[in-house]
Parts: structure tokens; C-alpha cells; sequence
């Protein structure tokens, strides 16, 4: 590459997926995503640059220039993509991260192969970065690079955010790598969070494990200063509730009721297959309130979307079975001839589809056991400028600290679970608009521009 960049993400993935057409050639399409969308004006009015894998194991590619953006595509070799991507991140770290809701793998093979991408990311990045530059290295499976990358560009301004919670320190301590990890993000100015819980944590274990002083929260480390913070992320508010106002999004919407039997109740949830995400424990709510009859059949029909997610990872084909097992037996119980209680769809559908469903959905389900923040509950709130439409919302999710209005609810309490969702059920639409209102009041001011601007402006001042 012969120019360098002045502001640089650094992320696993690429924001653009690669399609073939029918006659061979490749071309590359920006994946959809609020962090694209709030970092590509960033990126084209500073020359920016994006490091990421591009999707294709074992293949090199040359940096290329796509939507405005220079793109440098890093590769991973197919047992790289196992034990760093899989492996490492999505085994290790993923579910020590999210409170253990599954048994983290500890190998040592997985970690020197983190280790080793982790610095091809770092030496391609200070290879890529002009004198100076600002870098915004992304979550969880790039934890190493800053340090690296410090090492090597002691002139640069590091910024690191993760996207997922940052554990309390007791999980932390499990770890057999804690002690690199931890220096490992030590390496950027500015290390964000989503909740300040998270930097608390992260604060906490500095102090515990290597014994760092701090003041508020700025930690003190090799004569430097390392902020932690928390900078909540959000969606792209004003393009979601353009698209929700669509006259065919809105048709759109309408006759998805409609296929589906016009239910006074339509229940919805939207999540990656991820055992993080509650799905089973919203399912079994649901299906109790049928089988007590506090729920009628045919008075309501629950959508569960869940995209197919991370499917070589042992635990999440576990996690499919199970929850088509428990669909199976819902539907076997209460389904009559041309209705379903549980519509379960394992599938990814595009945006414009997504926003029907948002829009015609009365009832949004988001019960994750652990969730970083959860964009899905904002984008319900984006869509409903109709001010229709309740959210039932586990606390444990990052966005429960803004959502103030939701039903909330401990996903661990089935009981309560069921009374939240029996609740947002019977609500006036007077109660649901007030609630609604006042959670788009907050969406439309902490957007997802607004979250990057704050990352932003704080690590380079
Ligand atoms: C991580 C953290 C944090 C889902 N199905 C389809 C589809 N989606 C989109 C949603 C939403 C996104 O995927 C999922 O975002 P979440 O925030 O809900 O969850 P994670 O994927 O776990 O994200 C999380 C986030 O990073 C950002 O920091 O909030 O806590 O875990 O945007 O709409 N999009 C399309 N088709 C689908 O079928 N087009």
C-alpha cells in the first residue's frame, strides 16, 4: 500500500462481504451494520483506512478501494479461522466474557494462534499508519493488539472497544493468559466499554492483578495514562425510522400480520443463535403461559428470527437442536390445523424485512442472559414512530441502562418473565406510547453518530 492512513479501524472482519455474480466476477458489498454507517463519513474525510479479514480462508488479497473506504484485507489460514476466530474468541473468551452461561475451553493452541494473528493485525496496521495517526482497534478477538502495536508506533493514538462486557475480575482471574490480555489493551490511550460496569471491572483488575494506581478513571501504567470509560453504542436512528415510515416497509408490515392470522398478540425476537441470547428461556416463558391458558390459542404468535450463527463451534449446534427440540414440542402441544403458536425461522433476512417485522410486532422479546449492549432492542424503538409496540427487555443487556421504560426482566426468573410479557400484553396503547416515547426520545439523541463522536473526541484529546 502506498499511502498511508491518518485514521484507521482495525476490526476481525471487514465491513464488506464479497458475492459472485452468474458470469464469475467478484464484487464486494458493505455489510449492514451501524459501526460502518457511523465510521464511513469519519473515514472518508480523513483518508481512513480499514484492516480486516475479508471471509475467504487462505486467501491473500491486495488492498483494494470500495464505498469511499480503503480496505486492507488481512489474511487467516482455514486452522487459524479454527483456533483464533472459533477457537480462542468464540470459545474462550466469548462465554468467560458473557458470565460463563457456557464452559469456556482453555487450550494452549488456541492461544499462541491468537497470539500470532493478533500480531499480523498489529504489524500490518503499523505498517499502514501515517506519523500520528488515530487507530480504533474493535473487541474481543483483537485484545493484544494495541500493546503490540504501541511497541512498535510509540507516536500513534490507540483507542480499543469492546463490544461485548467486560467480566467481573473473579471470572477474569480464571484465565491461564490474564496477565497478557490485560497488557494487551493496557497498549491504547482510551479503552471502551459499553456499560461503566465494564470499566469498573477492567479498572478493578489493573489494581488486583498488577497492582496499578488509579484516579477515577484514569489508570497509570509505564508513565503513561490509560483511560477507561464507557461510551454505549446505538443504531442509526434517523435511517432506521425513515425506512420504518416507507409506505412499503409500512405494507409491508401489514401484510405480514395478516399471513399470519392477524393474532391480537404479535410477539417477536430477533437474535443470532447464540446461547447468550435467552432464546430458550423467552421460549419457555411463552410456553407455559399456553399451557397454563393465561395465553388463549390463536391469541398470539410468537416470531423468533434467529440467524444462523459461529456453526462449527460445538456449543452453538448444541444450542440449535435444543431450542428446535423445544419449538417442536410448543408447537406439538398447542398449534391447531393453520395456526402455529412459535413461527421459528432459522434464517437471515434482509433489512427491509427486518424493519416489517419490527413495525408489525407488538410485543419485542429481548431476553439475553449477558448482552453487551443488544442493537436489537434500539432498532425495535427506531421503527415504531407509530409509538405501537411494548419491549420486553432482560437487565442484564447493556441497553437496559437506557431503556429505562421497557419491561424489564431478570431472564433467570421465568415467572417473571411470564408476568412482564402478560403485562406488556394488557398495557392501554396510552401506557405503550408513553413507554415508547420516551425510549425514542433517548435512541434518537444517543445515536450511533453520536457514540463514535463521543469515542472520538475523547481519545484525541
Ligand atoms: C455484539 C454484542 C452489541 C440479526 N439478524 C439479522 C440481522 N441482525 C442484526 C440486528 C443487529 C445485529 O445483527 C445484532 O446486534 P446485537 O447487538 O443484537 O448482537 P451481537 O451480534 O451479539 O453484537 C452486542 C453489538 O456487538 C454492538 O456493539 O450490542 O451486545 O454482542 O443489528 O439487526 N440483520 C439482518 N438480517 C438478519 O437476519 N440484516
Amino acid at each position: 500500500m502506498g499511502s498511508r492512513s491518518s485514521f484507521l479501524i482495525v476490526a476481525n472482519r471487514l465491513p464488506v462481504d464479497r458475492s459472485i455474480g452468474p458470469d464469475g466476477t467478484a464484487t464486494w458489498r458493505r455489510s449492514p451494520g451501524g459501526l460502518v454507517t457511523a465510521i464511513a463519513p469519519v473515514m472518508q474525510s480523513r483518508d481512513g483506512a480499514w484492516l480486516g479479514w475479508h471471509g475467504a480462508p487462505g486467501e491473500e488479497l491486495e488492498p483494494f478501494h470500495d464505498d469511499g473506504m480503503n480496505l486492507i484485507p488481512i489474511p487467516l489460514s482455514e486452522e487459524e479461522v479454527q483456533l483464533y476466530y472459533e477457537g480462542f474468541s468464540n470459545a474462550t473468551l466469548w462465554p468467560l466474557y458473557h458470565d460463563v452461561v457456557a464452559p469456556p475451553v482453555f487450550s494452549r493452541e488456541m492461544w499462541e494462534t491468537y497470539k500470532a494473528v493478533n500480531l499480523r493485525f498489529a504489524e500490518a496496521t503499523a505498517e499502514a499508519a501515517a506519523p500520528g495517526a488515530v487507530v480504533w482497534v474493535q473487541d474481543y478477538q483483537l485484545q493484544l493488539v494495541p500493546q503490540m502495536l504501541r511497541e512498535r508506533r510509540p507516536d500513534l493514538r490507540i483507542g480499543f472497544f469492546l463490544h461485548i462486557p467486560f467480566p467481573p475480575v473473579e471470572l477474569f482471574w480464571r484465565l491461564p493468559w490474564r496477565t497478557e490480555l490485560v497488557k494487551g489493551l493496557l497498549g491504547a490511550d482510551l479503552v471502551g466499554f459499553q456499560r461503566p460496569g465494564g470499566a469498573s471491572n477492567f479498572i478493578r483488575l489493573c489494581r488486583r492483578l498488577l497492582g496499578l494506581p488509579y484516579k477515577g478513571n484514569e489508570i497509570f501504567h509505564d508513565d503513561r495514562v490509560v483511560t477507561a470509560q464507557s461510551f454505549p453504542i446505538s443504531v442509526d436512528f434517523g435511517e432506521l425510522d425513515k425506512l420504518a415510515r416507507d409506505p412499503q416497509i409500512v405494507h409491508r408490515a401489514k401484510e405480514i400480520r395478516f399471513e399470519l392470522g392477524d393474532p391480537e398478540h404479535l410477539l417477536l425476537g430477533v437474535d443470532r443463535l447464540d446461547y447468550t441470547k435467552g432464546i430458550g428461556t423467552r421460549l419457555e416463558a411463552f410456553g407455559e403461559l399456553l399451557d397454563e391458558r393465561q395465553v388463549e390459542p390463536g391469541e398470539a404468535v410468537f416470531v423468533q428470527i434467529a440467524t444462523p450463527s459461529r456453526e462449527r463451534v460445538e456449543e452453538y449446534r448444541r444450542l440449535r437442536d435444543d431450542i428446535e427440540l423445544q419449538v417442536g414440542r410448543i408447537n406439538g402441544m398447542h398449534s391447531m390445523i393453520g395456526h402455529q403458536p412459535i413461527q421459528y425461522l432459522h434464517q437471515a433476512y434482509d433489512r427491509h424485512e427486518l424493519a416489517a417485522l419490527y413495525l408489525a410486532a407488538d410485543i419485542m422479546v429481548v431476553t439475553p442472559l449477558r448482552d453487551g449492549m443488544n442493537l436489537v432492542a434500539k432498532e425495535y424503538v427506531s421503527c415504531h414512530h407509530d409509538l405501537r409496540g411494548a419491549l420486553v427487555l432482560s437487565e442484564f443487556a447493556g441497553a437496559a441502562d437506557e431503556l429505562r421504560q421497557a419491561y424489564l426482566v431478570n431472564p433467570y426468573d421465568v415467572e417473571g418473565v411470564k408476568r412482564q410479557i402478560l403485562a406488556a400484553m394488557r398495557a392501554t396503547p396510552h401506557e405503550v406510547a408513553r413507554r415508547m416515547r420516551a425510549m425514542r426520545r433517548r435512541v434518537s439523541t444517543y445515536d450511533v453518530d453520536r457514540w463514535a463522536g463521543e469515542f472520538l473526541t475523547a481519545l484525541e484529546s
